[in-house]
Protein backbone atom coordinates (compact mmCIF):
# COMPACT_ATOMS: atom_id res chain seq x y z
CA UNK A 1 0.00 0.00 0.00
CA UNK A 2 2.38 2.72 -1.50
CA UNK A 3 2.17 5.69 -3.84
CA UNK A 4 4.22 8.37 -4.90
CA UNK A 5 3.60 11.68 -5.85
CA UNK A 6 4.85 14.85 -7.41
CA UNK A 7 3.37 18.15 -7.06
CA UNK A 8 4.36 21.65 -8.10
CA UNK A 9 3.47 24.77 -6.18
CA UNK A 10 1.55 28.01 -7.54
CA UNK A 11 1.61 31.79 -7.13
CA UNK A 12 -1.69 33.08 -6.70
CA UNK A 13 -2.81 35.65 -9.21
CA UNK A 14 -6.37 36.42 -7.64
CA UNK A 15 -5.14 36.13 -4.18
CA UNK A 16 -7.24 33.43 -1.66
CA UNK A 17 -7.12 36.11 1.24
CA UNK A 18 -9.76 35.08 4.27
CA UNK A 19 -11.41 31.94 5.27
CA UNK A 20 -15.70 31.71 5.89
CA UNK A 21 -14.63 27.86 7.81
CA UNK A 22 -11.22 27.72 9.71
CA UNK A 23 -12.33 23.90 10.06
CA UNK A 24 -13.05 22.98 6.72
CA UNK A 25 -10.81 25.67 5.24
CA UNK A 26 -13.46 27.45 3.00
CA UNK A 27 -12.38 31.14 1.44
CA UNK A 28 -14.20 33.97 1.50
CA UNK A 29 -13.15 34.56 -2.47
CA UNK A 30 -12.50 32.60 -5.58
CA UNK A 31 -8.65 32.45 -6.28
CA UNK A 32 -6.78 32.25 -9.48
CA UNK A 33 -3.30 30.73 -9.68
CA UNK A 34 -0.24 29.80 -12.25
CA UNK A 35 1.21 26.59 -11.16
CA UNK A 36 5.30 26.70 -11.74
CA UNK A 37 7.62 24.09 -12.69
CA UNK A 38 10.65 25.40 -10.91
CA UNK A 39 9.48 24.53 -6.85
CA UNK A 40 7.67 21.38 -6.55
CA UNK A 41 7.35 18.66 -3.42
CA UNK A 42 7.89 14.73 -3.68
CA UNK A 43 5.84 12.73 -1.46
CA UNK A 44 6.18 8.83 -0.53
CA UNK A 45 3.29 7.16 1.18
CA UNK A 46 3.09 3.55 2.70
CA UNK A 47 0.52 2.47 4.91
CA UNK A 48 1.34 -0.43 7.36
CA UNK A 49 -0.50 -2.69 9.67
CA UNK A 50 2.52 -3.08 11.57
CA UNK A 51 2.70 0.89 12.73
CA UNK A 52 1.55 2.31 15.57
CA UNK A 53 1.17 5.50 14.78
CA UNK A 54 2.31 7.66 11.95
CA UNK A 55 5.89 8.58 11.00
CA UNK A 56 6.94 11.90 8.49
CA UNK A 57 9.87 12.57 7.63
CA UNK A 58 10.75 15.82 5.50
CA UNK A 59 14.12 16.26 3.75
CA UNK A 60 15.49 13.25 5.73
CA UNK A 61 14.73 14.48 8.70
CA UNK A 62 12.07 13.14 11.15
CA UNK A 63 9.61 15.75 11.54
CA UNK A 64 7.79 16.43 15.21
CA UNK A 65 5.53 19.07 16.86
CA UNK A 66 2.74 21.23 14.81
CA UNK A 67 4.04 20.31 11.26
CA UNK A 68 3.81 16.36 12.37
CA UNK A 69 0.04 17.06 13.91
CA UNK A 70 -0.82 18.80 10.57
CA UNK A 71 0.34 16.17 8.50
CA UNK A 72 -1.49 13.15 10.44
CA UNK A 73 -4.74 15.13 10.58
CA UNK A 74 -4.75 14.74 7.11
CA UNK A 75 -4.06 10.98 7.27
CA UNK A 76 -7.10 10.93 9.61
CA UNK A 77 -9.15 12.56 6.44
CA UNK A 78 -7.36 9.77 4.70
CA UNK A 79 -8.17 6.84 6.94
CA UNK A 80 -12.10 7.98 7.37
CA UNK A 81 -12.74 8.53 3.37
CA UNK A 82 -11.39 5.04 3.28
CA UNK A 83 -12.47 3.35 5.86
CA UNK A 84 -8.94 1.77 6.66
CA UNK A 85 -7.56 2.05 10.34
CA UNK A 86 -3.51 1.80 9.37
CA UNK A 87 -0.91 3.93 10.01
CA UNK A 88 1.24 5.69 7.77
CA UNK A 89 5.10 6.39 6.52
CA UNK A 90 5.26 9.82 5.10
CA UNK A 91 8.63 10.45 3.13
CA UNK A 92 9.05 13.62 1.34
CA UNK A 93 11.52 15.80 -0.73
CA UNK A 94 11.28 19.64 -1.38
CA UNK A 95 12.54 21.30 -3.91
CA UNK A 96 10.98 24.20 -3.02
CA UNK A 97 13.40 26.52 -1.62
CA UNK A 98 11.69 28.33 1.60
CA UNK A 99 13.95 31.66 1.22
CA UNK A 100 12.65 32.18 -2.25
CA UNK A 101 9.37 32.88 -0.47
CA UNK A 102 7.12 30.12 -1.90
CA UNK A 103 4.43 28.00 0.43
CA UNK A 104 5.94 25.01 0.52
CA UNK A 105 2.65 23.73 1.94
CA UNK A 106 0.85 24.46 -1.25
CA UNK A 107 2.73 21.59 -3.17
CA UNK A 108 3.76 19.49 0.14
CA UNK A 109 -0.28 19.00 0.59
CA UNK A 110 -1.04 18.25 -2.95
CA UNK A 111 1.61 15.61 -2.97
CA UNK A 112 0.67 14.18 0.48
CA UNK A 113 -3.11 13.63 -0.50
CA UNK A 114 -2.43 12.39 -4.35
CA UNK A 115 0.54 10.02 -2.72
CA UNK A 116 -1.40 8.95 0.47
CA UNK A 117 -5.29 8.38 -1.44
CA UNK A 118 -3.34 6.56 -4.26
CA UNK A 119 -1.84 4.64 -1.45
CA UNK A 120 -4.90 3.22 0.77
CA UNK A 121 -6.58 2.65 -2.02
CA UNK A 122 -8.97 5.10 -3.04
CA UNK A 123 -9.52 5.87 -6.23
CA UNK A 124 -10.56 9.74 -6.54
CA UNK A 125 -11.46 12.12 -9.72
CA UNK A 126 -9.06 15.04 -9.93
CA UNK A 127 -12.19 17.02 -8.17
CA UNK A 128 -12.28 14.91 -5.47
CA UNK A 129 -8.48 15.20 -4.95
CA UNK A 130 -8.58 18.81 -4.97
CA UNK A 131 -11.34 18.98 -2.40
CA UNK A 132 -9.90 16.54 -0.14
CA UNK A 133 -6.05 18.43 -0.61
CA UNK A 134 -8.32 21.92 -0.04
CA UNK A 135 -8.51 20.67 4.13
CA UNK A 136 -4.96 20.27 4.25
CA UNK A 137 -3.75 23.62 2.95
CA UNK A 138 -6.13 25.77 0.87
CA UNK A 139 -3.81 27.40 -2.06
CA UNK A 140 -2.70 23.53 -2.48
CA UNK A 141 -5.76 22.62 -3.95
CA UNK A 142 -5.25 24.53 -7.14
CA UNK A 143 -1.83 22.80 -7.36
CA UNK A 144 -3.58 19.71 -8.69
CA UNK A 145 -3.79 21.12 -12.32
CA UNK A 146 -1.23 22.47 -14.30
CA UNK A 147 -1.30 25.42 -16.42
CA UNK A 148 -3.95 27.72 -14.74
CA UNK A 149 -6.33 26.95 -11.77
CA UNK A 150 -9.20 28.66 -9.76
CA UNK A 151 -10.30 27.78 -6.73
CA UNK A 152 -13.93 28.14 -6.59
CA UNK A 153 -15.20 29.34 -3.15
CA UNK A 154 -18.39 27.09 -3.02
CA UNK A 155 -21.53 28.15 -1.36
CA UNK A 156 -22.36 24.83 0.50
CA UNK A 157 -21.72 24.61 4.19
CA UNK A 158 -20.25 21.40 3.65
CA UNK A 159 -17.42 22.54 1.76
CA UNK A 160 -18.58 19.62 -1.10
CA UNK A 161 -18.54 22.37 -3.94
CA UNK A 162 -15.37 24.39 -2.91
CA UNK A 163 -12.61 23.01 -5.08
CA UNK A 164 -9.79 24.41 -7.99
CA UNK A 165 -11.00 24.00 -11.66
CA UNK A 166 -8.79 23.89 -14.76
CA UNK A 167 -8.67 27.20 -16.46
CA UNK A 168 -5.99 26.76 -19.17
CA UNK A 169 -3.12 24.22 -19.47
CA UNK A 170 0.67 24.73 -19.18
CA UNK A 171 1.01 24.58 -23.28
CA UNK A 172 -1.60 27.67 -23.56
CA UNK A 173 0.91 30.41 -22.32
CA UNK A 174 4.84 30.04 -21.56
CA UNK A 175 4.71 33.19 -19.34
CA UNK A 176 7.28 33.52 -16.71
CA UNK A 177 7.59 34.07 -13.07
CA UNK A 178 11.01 35.43 -11.06
CA UNK A 179 11.03 35.03 -7.94
CA UNK A 180 12.85 37.75 -6.25
CA UNK A 181 14.18 36.62 -3.24
CA UNK A 182 15.32 39.78 -0.20
CA UNK A 183 17.84 39.12 2.35
CA UNK A 184 15.41 39.60 5.30
CA UNK A 185 15.01 37.20 8.22
CA UNK A 186 12.57 38.86 9.64
CA UNK A 187 9.58 37.05 11.29
CA UNK A 188 6.14 37.01 9.93
CA UNK A 189 2.87 36.94 10.67
CA UNK A 190 1.35 33.76 9.40
CA UNK A 191 -0.45 33.54 6.83
CA UNK A 192 -3.37 31.66 8.79
CA UNK A 193 -3.06 34.31 11.11
CA UNK A 194 -2.51 37.07 9.09
CA UNK A 195 -6.01 36.40 7.10
CA UNK A 196 -7.93 35.39 10.24
CA UNK A 197 -6.94 39.02 11.93
CA UNK A 198 -7.80 40.93 8.97
CA UNK A 199 -11.12 38.87 8.50
CA UNK A 200 -11.95 40.07 11.89
CA UNK A 201 -10.77 43.50 12.30
CA UNK A 202 -10.33 45.22 9.11
CA UNK A 203 -12.68 47.38 7.67
CA UNK A 204 -10.91 46.93 3.96
CA UNK A 205 -11.72 43.64 3.88
CA UNK A 206 -15.10 43.65 2.62
CA UNK A 207 -14.20 46.10 -0.09
CA UNK A 208 -11.79 43.35 -0.58
CA UNK A 209 -13.88 40.45 -1.17
CA UNK A 210 -16.26 42.90 -3.60
CA UNK A 211 -13.86 43.40 -6.02
CA UNK A 212 -13.11 39.90 -6.62
CA UNK A 213 -15.83 38.90 -9.27
CA UNK A 214 -14.51 41.48 -11.73
CA UNK A 215 -10.91 41.00 -11.34
CA UNK A 216 -11.65 37.28 -11.81
CA UNK A 217 -13.95 37.07 -15.02
CA UNK A 218 -11.32 39.98 -16.34
CA UNK A 219 -8.59 38.10 -15.63
CA UNK A 220 -9.51 34.69 -17.28
CA UNK A 221 -10.62 36.71 -20.18
CA UNK A 222 -6.52 38.02 -20.33
CA UNK A 223 -5.14 34.61 -19.54
CA UNK A 224 -7.54 32.78 -22.79
CA UNK A 225 -6.72 35.99 -24.91
CA UNK A 226 -3.08 35.85 -23.66
CA UNK A 227 -3.69 39.55 -23.11
CA UNK A 228 -0.20 40.03 -20.74
CA UNK A 229 -0.78 43.46 -20.04
CA UNK A 230 -4.15 43.29 -18.91
CA UNK A 231 -3.12 39.69 -16.85
CA UNK A 232 -0.12 41.76 -14.99
CA UNK A 233 -1.94 44.56 -14.24
CA UNK A 234 -5.34 42.53 -12.56
CA UNK A 235 -3.04 40.23 -10.75
CA UNK A 236 -0.67 43.61 -9.74
CA UNK A 237 -4.23 45.33 -8.31
CA UNK A 238 -5.12 42.67 -6.85
CA UNK A 239 -2.20 41.80 -4.92
CA UNK A 240 -2.33 45.36 -4.18
CA UNK A 241 -5.35 45.43 -2.73
CA UNK A 242 -4.99 41.85 -0.64
CA UNK A 243 -1.78 43.95 0.85
CA UNK A 244 -4.20 46.91 1.49
CA UNK A 245 -6.45 45.10 4.18
CA UNK A 246 -3.55 44.25 6.46
CA UNK A 247 -2.83 48.18 6.85
CA UNK A 248 -6.60 48.07 8.21
CA UNK A 249 -6.31 45.32 10.49
CA UNK A 250 -6.23 45.70 14.14
CA UNK A 251 -3.41 45.33 15.19
CA UNK A 252 -2.43 46.39 11.59
CA UNK A 253 0.37 44.61 9.67
CA UNK A 254 2.15 44.89 6.54
CA UNK A 255 4.12 41.80 5.02
CA UNK A 256 6.64 44.50 3.06
CA UNK A 257 10.11 45.18 3.85
CA UNK A 258 11.76 48.40 2.81
CA UNK A 259 13.52 46.33 0.19
CA UNK A 260 9.61 45.16 -1.01
CA UNK A 261 8.81 48.45 -2.24
CA UNK A 262 12.33 48.99 -3.96
CA UNK A 263 11.99 45.55 -6.28
CA UNK A 264 7.85 46.92 -6.28
CA UNK A 265 9.23 50.50 -7.32
CA UNK A 266 11.94 48.97 -10.23
CA UNK A 267 9.00 46.50 -11.70
CA UNK A 268 7.44 49.72 -12.17
CA UNK A 269 10.57 51.64 -13.78
CA UNK A 270 11.10 48.50 -16.28
CA UNK A 271 7.48 49.32 -17.46
CA UNK A 272 8.23 52.45 -18.05
CA UNK A 273 11.34 51.55 -20.09
CA UNK A 274 8.70 49.59 -22.33
CA UNK A 275 9.43 46.09 -20.33
CA UNK A 276 6.07 44.82 -19.64
CA UNK A 277 6.50 42.73 -16.73
CA UNK A 278 4.52 43.02 -13.18
CA UNK A 279 4.47 42.19 -9.57
CA UNK A 280 2.48 39.96 -7.00
CA UNK A 281 3.38 39.00 -3.39
CA UNK A 282 1.91 36.50 -0.97
CA UNK A 283 1.90 36.68 3.44
CA UNK A 284 5.65 37.63 3.43
CA UNK A 285 8.32 40.36 2.13
CA UNK A 286 9.55 38.17 -1.52
CA UNK A 287 8.30 39.45 -4.85
CA UNK A 288 7.47 37.54 -7.29
CA UNK A 289 7.52 39.12 -11.16
CA UNK A 290 5.54 38.29 -14.61
CA UNK A 291 7.23 39.05 -17.53
CA UNK A 292 7.42 37.34 -21.00
CA UNK A 293 10.26 35.18 -22.43
CA UNK A 294 11.37 37.65 -24.93
CA UNK A 295 12.30 39.62 -21.52
CA UNK A 296 13.97 37.19 -19.40
CA UNK A 297 17.52 38.39 -19.43
CA UNK A 298 17.35 42.45 -19.03
CA UNK A 299 14.03 41.56 -16.18
CA UNK A 300 16.56 39.20 -14.58
CA UNK A 301 19.70 41.40 -14.71
CA UNK A 302 17.32 44.28 -13.32
CA UNK A 303 15.88 42.61 -10.72
CA UNK A 304 19.65 40.94 -9.84
CA UNK A 305 20.91 44.54 -9.27
CA UNK A 306 18.47 45.92 -6.53
CA UNK A 307 20.32 46.52 -3.40
CA UNK A 308 19.13 44.15 -0.80
CA UNK A 309 17.82 41.77 -3.58
CA UNK A 310 20.28 37.78 -2.55
CA UNK A 311 18.49 35.79 -5.14
CA UNK A 312 16.29 35.80 -8.55
CA UNK A 313 15.21 32.33 -8.90
CA UNK A 314 13.03 31.79 -12.60
CA UNK A 315 10.26 29.38 -13.60
CA UNK A 316 7.76 28.49 -15.97
CA UNK A 317 4.58 27.34 -16.18
CA UNK A 318 4.41 23.92 -14.50
CA UNK A 319 2.22 20.94 -14.44
CA UNK A 320 -0.37 19.16 -12.30
CA UNK A 321 0.07 16.26 -9.95
CA UNK A 322 1.95 12.96 -10.97
CA UNK A 323 2.77 9.99 -9.65
CA UNK A 324 5.83 8.14 -9.68
CA UNK A 325 7.11 4.37 -10.23
CA UNK A 326 8.36 4.37 -6.38
CA UNK A 327 12.04 3.01 -7.80
CA UNK A 328 12.08 6.43 -8.90
CA UNK A 329 11.70 8.71 -5.79
CA UNK A 330 14.91 9.49 -4.05
C1 LIG B 1 -2.69 32.53 -2.11
N1 LIG B 1 -1.92 32.87 0.25
O1 LIG B 1 -3.74 32.62 -2.77
C2 LIG B 1 -2.63 33.39 -0.86
C3 LIG B 1 -2.05 34.74 -1.11
C4 LIG B 1 -1.12 33.87 0.90
C5 LIG B 1 -1.37 35.12 0.17
O2 LIG B 1 -2.82 30.86 0.11
O3 LIG B 1 -4.54 28.32 6.09
O4 LIG B 1 -1.00 28.45 3.28
O5 LIG B 1 -3.33 26.53 4.86
O6 LIG B 1 -5.41 27.52 3.91
O7 LIG B 1 -2.98 28.15 1.72
C6 LIG B 1 -1.49 31.17 1.95
O8 LIG B 1 -2.42 30.44 2.64
O9 LIG B 1 -3.34 28.88 4.09
C7 LIG B 1 -2.12 31.63 0.71
P1 LIG B 1 -4.20 27.75 4.77
P2 LIG B 1 -2.38 28.85 2.86
O10 LIG B 1 -1.74 31.80 -2.46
Amino acid sequence: MKATAKAHTNIALIKYWGKRDEALILPTNNSLSITLDGFYTTTSVEFNEELTKDRFVLNETAVEGEQFQRVTKFLDLVRSLSGKRLYAEVASVNAVPTAAGFASSASGFAALAAASSKAIGLNLTETELSRLTRQGSGSACRSIYGGFAEWQKGEAVDGSDSYAVPIAPREHWDIRVAAVVLSSKMKKVSSRRGMRRTVETSPFFNGWVDSIPYDLEAIKEGILNKDFVKVGEIAEANCLKMHATTLGANPPFTYWLDTTLSVMQTVQQLRDSGIPAYFTIDAGPNVKVLYLPEHEEKVQETLRNIPGVSDVKLSRVGQGISYLEDDTFV
